[in-house]
């Protein structure tokens, strides 16, 4: 049909209960027209925009009348392009959730709850109220939240896909409401509304520390039922102190320990009308207001694909082990739980120690903080009530794993009994790449898998041993995201926990949302704070304005970046480090803008650094050139993001500043021969990816990082802050060949080391699984994947560029290399569907490039050709590069 497709609000196809009166419309331009000249809105509620002139096909902001709480509007939109006028589009909808607080008149209820267990051995409870209807139901929704975690139900149903809802954000400023359409599950007559209740991440354990009761000692639930009648009148059901609360069959639940099912505890028929909950409790009522409830701008976590084991072996008689090939989070089903009484105990792992057996140890928590190491958790119980056809598929905690061992079955368990239950946000795909060399496919895939696997509504640094959201992580990870995902909502979501947790004088908190334990008068305060973690307030909102040109996250995140770079403005001029004052008592001129104070992670990483117990010494070292460096790019790019939301004159004073750390960058660490120090890898990069060197010695530095990549023996020698942009530098400074090289390379440390070891997703530890196969840290990490981005930007060449967000315009620049004989990407941007493939066929270089209709690509083709693409699919064709001809082309 010749109509826009794709038709999004706040960039959900599924916009349920948004937040906003005024969401963001968007959608794409029919296939075959070029640009967009004027557009037309019109929703099935009356209101028609009119021909609106313009070009404007995403963001565009909705003009009619204002929804209120919980209506839907629905709209089509179509447009006249140069191919003519366009028909209407199908129709789409977007609908508010509650969006006032006096919406509210439901209570928030809490199971009473005799006495406590220790957290990570509470029981979830089951939450009930019967309701009859009088008149049929055309329309219902049901608005719900918790602190901790709920599932509803009605009617004996579970209502919708989402899973741990309500999510996870700094619960002290924010919680996330979840509405849903239950209108296919109201009955006339008697009903039963039902939730079931844990800890989650508000009473459960959190974090490295094994934190607990950070935001409460009560869970508590908050449910209001909207119904219309046929008849147009509309009633509410609401949590109350009717509900009535007993404990769950789930007798443990914990996100990090674990859950255990008794299955003979189940209360068969609590959610259906007829059963007798007499003997249940009733519940208390508490106040905690209506205050910080917010929508989510990012899709629902949900269960979302299966995997079959690809083996079951047995390692002791006593216990069987199911693989299922990938390291993933997320849970199992598990059918067969044997006879009555049997108890089954299942402990989740990444790795096999050398009998075959799951191990965890490598997981465990070992810090200096510590009395002695944390257990790694990740272990499952059920008792089988031995009811035929009994499942277990514990929903109220989560695993980062790929081997399960299931103890204390009877039988024989076969592939056939058990599924691995991938958990994540479930957001957009949006990029792919492929390529002729099936290992480099292979760690694209690992990259992918690392991202999935840390994506539980909040971006986490592991699914295994902390699940926390660091922002030095997602700083560096989310450009590399953005290329995979749709990950607009997720982060901006995210960012509204970093800029809640901030710290009043303008400190961004290691990790959001950030339990207590872990903030300002927490024990580990001090290692707040750092650079290149705390940056992810400036680099993130910037990351995700060039990739989907969403201005708004910029101007909502201004004060947030300001009040950092407030901070290290202040900790520059203020302080400096003692070795410095050692070696000369009055500061140098440039010290005022030179960062070497404070706690910083530094580089983190890097091959063959395990800081673990030193970390107390290595807080003390002098990391002013990283500090400094970051400080520098931050401030460069909030002059740009200012210049962005018409802040002129704070984008003059940030580029002002910004030049003036570059000067003292120079000064301290560019020696009069013109070599950098510190003589890493790290920091030559960083130095040609921030621009930190003159012009003039760009191309010096770079020949020195090759020099220190070819004295490793052409290894990379980055850990987590400079390895995105390590092949990127090579690249951009002539060395291509080098970067290649070190892409392909398989000796450690290396990426397809970590494929070649058989890794499904990446380590956090270049040395992750030793020679004997001793697994150490985590091997679910997304960072070092931030190098599959180098195939997307420049193995097939596509890239955002910032000065017309959103890939209004991009460059298609490919640059093969590596023997590659083939590579092909395709990138579903703001505006359409973006593809660059190319093949080598003997000594010609062919090049298919697909641009989406409303936007411009400047094709650059590897004899340097250039040409600008209008939307459509063009082939190319140059000679090939010399190294590629299909001699040199092998894979
Ligand atoms: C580790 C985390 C995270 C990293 C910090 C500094 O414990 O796993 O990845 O950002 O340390």
């Amino acid at each position: 049909m010749n109509a826009p497709t794709c038709l999004r609000a706040e960039q959900l196809e599924h916009a349920l209960g948004i937040g906003t009166r005024r969401p963001r419309l968007s959608w794409w331009l029919p296939a075959g027209s070029g640009v967009q000249l004027a557009h037309r809105i019109r929703t099935g509620e009356g209101w028609d925009s009119g021909r609106v002139e313009g070009a404007d096909s995403i963001h565009v902001p909705y003009g009619g009348p204002p929804p209120g709480s919980g209506e839907r509007i629905t709209w089509q939109v179509k447009v006249w392009t140069d191919a003519g006028e366009s028909d209407w589009s199908e129709w789409a909808w977007f609908e508010t959730g509650l969006l006032d607080p006096s919406d509210w008149q439901a209570l928030w209820i809490e199971p009473v709850e005799t006495e406590v267990p220790p957290a990570g051995h509470r029981p979830a409870h089951l939450l009930r109220t019967p309701f009859s209807t009088t008149s049929p139901v055309r329309r219902a929704r049901l608005h719900a939240t918790a602190q901790g975690l709920y599932e509803a139900y009605l009617n004996g149903e579970r209502i919708g896909d989402a899973e741990l809802t309500p999510g996870f954000t700094q619960y002290d400023a924010r919680l996330q409401v979840q509405t849903y359409d239950v209108t296919a599950l109201v009955r006339e007559g008697d009903n039963v509304l039902g939730a079931v209740l844990s800890d989650g991440w508000f009473r459960g354990q959190i974090g490295i520390t094994r934190a607990h009761d950070q935001w409460g000692e009560r869970v508590s639930y908050l449910a209001q039922l909207h119904l219309e009648h046929e008849d147009g009148t509309t009633s509410v059901v609401c949590t109350g102190k009717h509900w009535r609360s007993a404990t769950a069959h789930i007798v443990e639940a914990d996100l990090i320990a674990g859950q255990f099912s008794d299955l003979r505890r189940t209360r068969t028929g609590w959610d259906v009308p007829g059963y007798d909950g007499q003997d249940w409790e009733t519940v208390d009522v508490a106040d905690h207001g209506y205050a910080g409830l917010v929508t989510s701008p990012a899709p629902p976590v949900r269960r979302v694909e299966e995997l079959v084991p690809v083996s079951v072996t047995r390692p002791r008689p006593d216990r069987q082990v199911f693989d299922l090939g990938q390291n993933i989070n997320g849970w199992v089903r598990l059918r067969d739980l044997g006879p009555k009484d049997t108890r089954l105990t299942l402990t989740h792992g990444e790795s096999l120690g050398h009998d075959g057996d799951v191990t965890t140890d490598h997981l465990r928590i070992d810090m200096p903080f510590l009395p002695e190491p944390l257990p790694a958790g990740q272990v499952d119980h059920v008792v089988s009530a031995g009811r035929p056809g009994e499942t277990f598929e514990p929903r109220h905690t989560t695993h980062g794993f790929r081997y399960v061992r299931v103890e204390g079955h009877p039988g024989e368990l076969t592939a056939d009994d058990l599924r691995g239950v991938v958990v994540h946000t479930d957001l957009r795909r949006t990029g792919w790449f492929e390529c002729g060399d099936e290992r480099i496919n292979r760690l694209h895939e690992a990259a992918v898998w690392s991202m999935r696997g840390n994506v539980c509504d909040i971006p986490t640094d592991c699914p295994t041993r902390e699940r926390a959201g660091w922002t030095g992580d997602w700083q560096l990870f989310a450009p590399t995201a953005a290329f995979l995902y749709d990950v607009a909502g997720f982060s901006a979501k995210w960012l509204r926990d970093v800029a809640a947790d901030q710290w009043p004088d303008g400190t961004v908190s290691n990790i959001s949302p950030a339990c207590r334990t872990e903030g300002p008068n927490g024990p580990v305060a001090h290692l707040n704070g750092s650079a290149g973690w705390g940056d992810a307030a400036v680099i993130v909102p910037w990351q995700l304005y060039r990739a989907y040109g969403d201005r708004a996250v910029l101007e909502e995140l201004w004060p947030t970046m300001t009040a950092w770079l407030g901070r290290t403005e202040r900790a520059a001029r203020e302080a400096r480090h003692p070795d410095r004052v050692l070696r000369s008592a009055e500061p140098a001129p440039h010290e005022r803008y030179l960062w070497d104070t404070g706690f910083h992670w530094g580089e983190w990483l890097v091959p063959g650094e395990h800081i673990g117990d030193d970390l107390p010494q290595y807080a003390q070292l002098d990391k002013a050139d990283i500090a400094t460096a970051y400080y520098a790019h931050s401030t460069r790019l909030a002059a740009r993001i200012a210049r962005v939301i018409g802040r002129d004159e704070k984008a003059a004073a940030y580029e002002e500043l910004s030049e003036r750390i570059r000067d003292s960058w120079r000064t301290e660490f560019i020696a009069p021969d013109g070599s950098l120090r510190p003589d890493t890898q790290a920091n030559h990069v960083r130095a040609l990816a921030f621009d930190l060197v003159p012009k003039e010695l760009r191309a010096r530095t770079a020949e020195r990082l090759v020099e220190l990549v070819r004295d490793a023996g052409t290894h990379l020698g980055t850990g987590f802050l400079a390895t995105p942009d390590l092949l990127p530098v090579l690249a951009d400074t002539g060395h291509l060949d080098v970067a290649y090289e070190l892409l392909l390379q398989d000796s450690a440390p290396s990426w397809l080391h970590m494929i070649d070891r058989g890794a499904t997703t990446i380590w956090e530890s270049w040395e992750g699984v030793a020679d004997d196969g001793t697994a150490r840290d985590s091997l679910n990490h997304y960072s070092k994947g931030a190098v599959v981005s180098f195939l997307h930007r420049y193995t097939a060449g596509i890239e955002p560029d910032a000065d017309f967000p959103g890939y209004q315009r991009f460059t298609v620049a490919p640059r093969p290399g590596g023997g590659l004989a083939s590579a092909r990407a395709e990138h579903h941007c703001p505006y359409g569907r973006i593809a660059s493939a190319w093949e080598v066929d003997g000594d010609r270089f062919r090049l298919d490039v697909t641009v989406p209709p409303g936007t411009t690509a400047e094709v650059v083709l590897p004899d340097g050709t250039r040409r600008t693409a209008l939307p459509g699919t063009h082939t190319y064709l140059c000679a090939a590069p010399a190294a590629l001809t299909t001699t040199g082309a092998t894979r």
